[in-house]
Parts: C-alpha cells; sequence; structure tokens
C-alpha cells in the first residue's frame, strides 16, 4: 500500500480504468478510488496538481448513475490518445486485456497498479494488490483507503456500498464474509443509505430489461443428465425489444434460480456477431470452463467472449461438466 502512495506521489497524469462491460463493483471501486485520489490531489499545491481521469471502453451501467461522480467517467472513443498517462490503476479486471481498447493508453513507462479480487487474476502489472477471497474490489478499495488513513465520505461510501451489493448479489453469496458485513455496517455509520442504493441500483428496472428476462425465462433449457440450465439471445431479440447489452443483465441469476440448477449458461450474440457467455454455479468451478474459451473470473461466477456457435460452445460446456 505504501508502494501504492509512492507511485501517486510520482505521477503527473493518472487514469483509473477497468473492465470491458463493466459492473456495479468496476463502477462502485472505480469511482471510489477516483474521489479517493481527487482528495489527495486538492491537498497539494496548485503547481503540484496532478491530472486525474477514470476512463472506460464501454458506457457505465445505467442503474449506477445515481453516484456521485458518474458524469465525469469518460468513454475511450472520446479520449485523445496520444494523451501520456505515466501511472494506471485498474481495478476488477482479472486480466490486463479486459480493459479492452484503453490500454492503448498505456505507453513505455506507463507504470500499471492491478487491484482486484478474480479468481483468474495472473497478478499483472508494477503493483499487484490482489485478494481472491475478498467479496469485491469494492470491499478492498475500502479496506486500502481505510490502511492508508484516506477519508471514505457519503459518496465513497455509496459507491463501495454498490460494488459489494454488485458482486454479492445483495448479500446473497458465500463470498460474503463477516468482514463483508462489518465494512457495511461501517458504511452504515457514515450515513450510507441502503434502501436508497437497494431502490436506485436493483430495483429501478427499465421495460426493455423486464422483456429479456421475460424472454429468457420463456426460453431457457435444462439438460438434466448435467444439470445445466442455458439459453441463447440472438442479437435480433435485442433489437427487437429496443434493449443493449445492460438490459440482459440478471438473466444468468435467474437461471440459476431454477431449483435444479448445478451449473447456468447465458449466452448472447453482439452486434459483431460475437457470443458473450455468462456462466453461474452453485459450486463447480465455471472459472475453469470459462478458461477454456479464454475468459475467467470467479469459481462460481464467469464469463468469456467467442467467435464459436452457440451450438458448439453448448457442447464443449456439456462434454466439460
Ligand atoms: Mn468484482
Amino acid at each position: 500500500m505504501k508502494r501504492i502512495l509512492e507511485e501517486f506521489e510520482k505521477a503527473k497524469r493518472i487514469v483509473v480504468t477497468a473492465h470491458v462491460n463493466p459492473d456495479g463493483d468496476c463502477i462502485g471501486a472505480g469511482l471510489a478510488l477516483f474521489s479517493a485520489l481527487n482528495n489527495l490531489n486538492s491537498k497539494l499545491e496548485k503547481e503540484e496538481r496532478k491530472v486525474i481521469r477514470f476512463i472506460l471502453q464501454d458506457t457505465a451501467p445505467k442503474n449506477t448513475s445515481f453516484l456521485e461522480h458518474f458524469l465525469l467517467i469518460e468513454k475511450y472513443e472520446n479520449i485523445d490518445t496520444k494523451y501520456d498517462f505515466d501511472l494506471m490503476f485498474i481495478v476488477d479486471c482479472g486480466d490486463f486485456d479486459r480493459i479492452g481498447e484503453v490500454k492503448n493508453l498505456v505507453k513505455d513507462g506507463t507504470k500499471i497498479i492491478n487491484i482486484d479480487h478474480h479468481e483468474s487474476n495472473n497478478n499483472y502489472g508494477d503493483i499487484s494488490y490482489v485478494d481472491k477471497k475478498i467479496s469485491s474490489t469494492s470491499e478492498l478499495i475500502f479496506n486500502i483507503l481505510k490502511e492508508l488513513n484516506l477519508e471514505i465520505n457519503i459518496e465513497m461510501g455509496e459507491a463501495i456500498y454498490t460494488g459489494i451489493l454488485n458482486d454479492t448479489g445483495n448479500f446473497s453469496y458465500t463470498n460474503v464474509s463477516k468482514d463483508t458485513f462489518r465494512v457495511a455496517s461501517e458504511l452504515r455509520e457514515i450515513g450510507v443509505n441502503n434502501e436508497k442504493i437497494i431502490k436506485e441500483f436493483y430495483d429501478k428496472k427499465t421495460k426493455e430489461r423486464l422483456r429479456m428476462l421475460g424472454y429468457a425465462m420463456s426460453n431457457f433449457e435444462f439438460y438434466e443428465d448435467k444439470k445445466l440450465t442455458y439459453v441463447f439471445i440472438p442479437h435480433s431479440v435485442y433489437e427487437n425489444y429496443g434493449a443493449s447489452r445492460e438490459d440482459s443483465e440478471g438473466v444468468v441469476e435467474a437461471l440459476r434460480s431454477f431449483e435444479k440448477t448445478e451449473v447456468a449458461l447465458f449466452l448472447r450474440e453482439e452486434s459483431n456477431g460475437l457470443i458473450k457467455g455468462s456462466m453461474r454455479s452453485n459450486g463447480i468451478d465455471v472459472n475453469k470452463i470459462a478458461s477454456n474459451f479464454g475468459g475467467g473470473g470467479h469459481i462460481k461466477a464467469s464469463g468469456f467472449t467467442t467467435d464459436k456457435k452457440p451450438e458448439e460452445v453448448l457442447k464443449i460446456v456439456l462434454n466439460l461438466l
């Protein structure tokens, strides 16, 4: 942690980033870190102040837009790529390549700090701070800020709380430890309103999102011998409902909720024809299965992108189970 501060002090231009198709944990951890760095920056003499930006390849999910500084998150396509950063913080990203096009901002001499909790993390970067047991990168960021004696205000607390909710399925998965509850309790103490965050982050669903869930729930299949629940959503269905990628968030969790399921597999076709896979399990190592397609994640939750046909992906997964 001392080295993280040292790198911050040395750097002039800093970028915070996270994985493509960002989720609540990326945004929560990223915004909390971004705010902490900005707070540190504001204490410096004017001429010593740094440039700090939060840049992602893809648009942040709408249901995180209630978080403070959400509007300061920038999209890679709007960035001048000649811009030189000397320090990059990568949060919630198991693999360096998963930051997508943002990696073009890395130049000779750009230091990389990897802060993450994915099972598949390979400790890339000049400094890697990876805790594979912790619930979320947001919980990890909380610990880092605490350890460094940096202030955590309500807005940062809300971001962290959102990230924890995202990765623990509202405190329902096995990755919730007593420390996760302790962090939640400390956040509650500084004034984080859990009811408000649940409402904003979980309960407000667009019509498109409910329609996509309806489609998935009407069309899933169950492979009894392997206890696999599966659905594929072609791109045309997204077009029919005017839905975007984030409108099918929650589909894979709903698949897993079928009482007989051991493994849930959700495949969706992207506009470029590639297949994006998400897996959830009740214990079977789906990180390993996803790695067969060049993806990864956690033991019970993983993802991948592939140019294989959906039927082919399904066949491979069934064979691996
Ligand atoms: Mn995460």
